[in-house]
């Protein structure tokens, strides 16, 4: 699988914002934040896209959304709302090919998207 500019963050070769890490999964401030809150949820295991998610990725796939849940306790927006979002490919405006889901908050979004 090719590597992104996330495999460097996992490894800690660049710098960036960590709110959460275990052992498969790691979330880190958006550098180019979109709302008030704005957190990446990834997946250790290089996956490029959503076309590459695996039965087996199941379980880890909930997990991201587990995790999502409490940053957005940990973050206050729990309770305003807030929107998960992965984009997928060039349609989808994908640009990192390492699966990430979006965390969005602190600010009313936007329906529908543009
Ligand atoms: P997407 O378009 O769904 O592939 O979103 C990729 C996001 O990744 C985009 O919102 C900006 C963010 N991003 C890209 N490079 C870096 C980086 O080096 N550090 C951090 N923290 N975020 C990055």
């Amino acid at each position: 699988m090719q590597e992104t500019i996330f495999s460097k963050i996992i490894r800690r070769e660049i710098p960036a914002t960590i709110v959460f890490e275990n052992e498969r999964i790691l979330a880190f401030r958006d550098i180019n934040p979109q709302a008030p809150v704005h957190i990446l949820v990834i997946p250790k295991k290089i996956i490029p896209t959503l076309n590459d998610i695996t039965p087996e990725d199941a379980p880890l796939i909930g997990e991201l959304f587990v995790v999502a849940g409490q940053i957005a306790q940990a973050e206050g927006i729990a309770e305003t709302g807030y929107r998960t979002i992965f984009n997928c490919r060039d349609d989808g405006g994908q640009e990192v090919y390492h699966l990430h889901l979006h965390v969005l908050g602190g600010r009313p979004m936007r329906w529908p998207p543009g």
